[in-house]
């Protein structure tokens, strides 16, 4: 394989860690705080968690550790979508290994939570591990969204882990792979293992979020990576003045990553998905929140714009979630009668005695492709794949049709063009900023520590994020600390709660003061490419959400 200049440059980058985890290894202690709580149906979570349930939160401080240079033995997997600065994760996690007994040994589960019930390991050396420090990607061992939840899978995880004389497991994961952790450290405590699971933040969405999780790692890079791209757009929309363009942007259920790139590129619509469904904005409305702005800049004569679209408001706007919700049920119940229906039009047919009267009629309302993918497969996890929706042509084809009923009543003279785009996968293997780099290594380093000091159950955490490194806070939370119960296909489920975006919070607030300006004047901001080297104005900057989120 053939490097390019930044990756060799990169390979020097030498990644920020927190004071409390750069002083010599037997300096680093513990603090304990209180027994914690979790954040509802505590009765009903601490019998499921019998035996990691309630444990404290700790900090890592100054303070004697003996345990902490005994060689031990762990696997790490890397869980769900990808997300910049994985390969950090475990560069950290490796070198805190390392560092505390040269005979630890680091093996790799490949391809996702498949590779630990299918012991497809691989042993992590020097060579291996330096070909990835600092890059994007998750390719040193593959991921995957195989969920660990049958009786089975469980037990053959714990085979593995018995064959390979593991003292841990880590999993880089999002809110549904953390809680798979917080389930498996139960399991090993339930069976008399004393292996331990230690989970880290991960995914580009920035929903796995709370009082100590300030961001999940990935979001930071893949923001300022379509952020990058949205301003180039803007460019080329105020350069050319002919086109309108629908972006839409990963994020599939939250929209935290529209919100950021709005904040960071002021385009002329975004739309929060959160908003939507609280205000049970219909699609109707939707289109005409768009229609308005063309018109509006029509008349002074810009015919041209850019609307950024999260992908899971398709799933927010309330008709399409009464929809979706009686699909997800008809599909799941009715798997192998639907998988022999071949034509798309006698599945309609099909599920025409199978949906509410409402529900039919908005499903054939839309558009024939946009049907269509409404039907396609599920995730493992139940969740309608919305990443292959295109909500951006759906929302463009129908506001060609209202602008030209608009244009037909007189209330529009304007010349509507528009091209649409989809930045996902764009942005999820990018090189880790700076930023990402250091955050994702001192996980991966603090979750040695967490091992190293003997726990399980827990997530590694790092707080004080919009300060510079050396002042960041590092740590462990117990996994049932954040966690509730929640409906999943049918029963109660213990999960770990995905964080919206607050409708009431700083970020959203100072986007919505200023959206009415951006729909109607051209208030484009191109933020560049993220600069790795160069003064850290440029270079070191946390996202606008964090800032906000964390201003005194
Ligand atoms: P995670 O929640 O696993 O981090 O994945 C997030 C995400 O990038 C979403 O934004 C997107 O909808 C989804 O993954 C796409 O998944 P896939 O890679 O399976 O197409």
């Amino acid at each position: 394989m053939e490097f390019s200049a930044l990756q060799k440059a990169r390979y020097a980058y030498k990644p920020k860690l927190p004071a409390s985890l750069s002083q010599p290894l037997d300096r680093i202690a513990l603090e304990a705080g209180a027994p914690t709580e979790a954040i509802a149906d505590q009765d009903e979570l601490r019998s499921i968690f019998k035996h990691s349930y309630g444990k404290p939160v700790v900090k890592f401080v100054s303070g004697r550790n003996e345990r902490i240079t005994r060689p031990l033995k762990a696997g790490v997997i890397l869980s769900g979508g990808q997300a910049p600065g994985g390969h950090n994760v475990i560069a950290g996690l490796y070198d805190g290994l390392r560092k505390g007994n040269k005979d630890s040994v680091l093996y790799g589960f490949q391809g996702g939570p498949a590779g630990l019930i299918e012991n497809r390991a691989v042993r992590i050396d020097d060579e291996l591990m330096d070909r990835y420090r600092n890059t994007g990607g998750f390719d040193i061992i593959g991921s995957g969204r195989t969920k660990i939840e049958t009786p089975e899978q469980f037990a053959a995880s714990l085979e593995t882990v018995k064959k390979l004389a593991l003292d841990a497991v880590v999993i880089i994961g999002g809110d549904d792979s953390n809680t798979n952790a917080a389930l498996l450290a139960e399991y090993f405590l339930d069976r008399g293992s004393q292996a331990q699971v230690i989970g880290c933040p991960k995914t580009i969405d920035g929903d796995l979020k709370n009082e100590y999780i300030e961001a999940s790692f990935g979001f930071d890079t893949a923001v300022k990576t379509y952020s990058e791209l949205i301003g180039n757009i803007e460019r080329d929309a105020n350069s050319a003045k002919k086109y309108w363009h629908f972006i839409k942007l990963m994020g599939r259920s939250a929209s935290h990553i529209a919100l950021e790139c709005a904040l960071q590129t002021q385009p002329s619509v975004c739309f929060i998905s959160e908003e939507v469904e609280a205000k049970k904005m219909s699609l109707s409305q939707v289109v005409e929140t768009i229609c308005a702005s063309v018109v509006k800049r029509a008349g002074k004569g810009l015919n041209f714009g850019v609307v950024l679209v999260p992908e899971g408001l398709i799933e927010f706007i309330p008709e399409m979630k009464g929809l979706i919700g009686e699909l997800n049920n008809i599909l799941a119940s009715n798997a192998e009668e639907f998988g022999e229906i071949k034509s798309f039009i006698e599945q309609m047919y099909w599920l025409s005695f199978k949906l509410s009267k409402e529900s039919d009629a908005f499903f054939k309302s839309l558009p024939p492709e946009i049907a269509k993918q409404l039907l396609m497969d599920r995730d493992p996890h139940g969740n309608v794949q919305v990443s292959r929706i295109e909500t951006e042509k759906l929302l463009m084809g129908m506001c060609e049709q209202q602008l030209r009923e608009l244009a037909k009543q007189g209330k529009y003279q304007g010349k509507f063009g528009a091209q649409c785009h989809f930045f996902g996968y764009e942005g999820r293997c990018a090189f880790p900023s700076n930023f990402d780099a250091d955050y994702c290594y001192s996980l991966g380093f603090g979750a040695f520590v967490l091992i190293a000091s003997g726990l399980s159950g827990y997530i590694s955490n790092i707080k004080n994020l919009v300060a510079p490194a050396d002042e960041w806070i590092a740590g462990g939370v117990p996994l049932t600390m954040m966690m509730n119960m929640e409906q999943r296909h049918g029963s109660k489920k213990p999960v770990i709660k995905k964080a919206l975006v607050e409708l009431d919070g700083k970020p959203f607030r100072a986007f919505a003061s200023q959206r009415e300006t951006w729909a109607a004047e051209t208030s484009f901001v191109f933020p560049g490419a993220i600069q790795y080297y160069g003064p850290p104005e440029v270079c070191d900057q946390p996202t606008i959400t964090l800032k906000l989120e964390h201003q005194p």
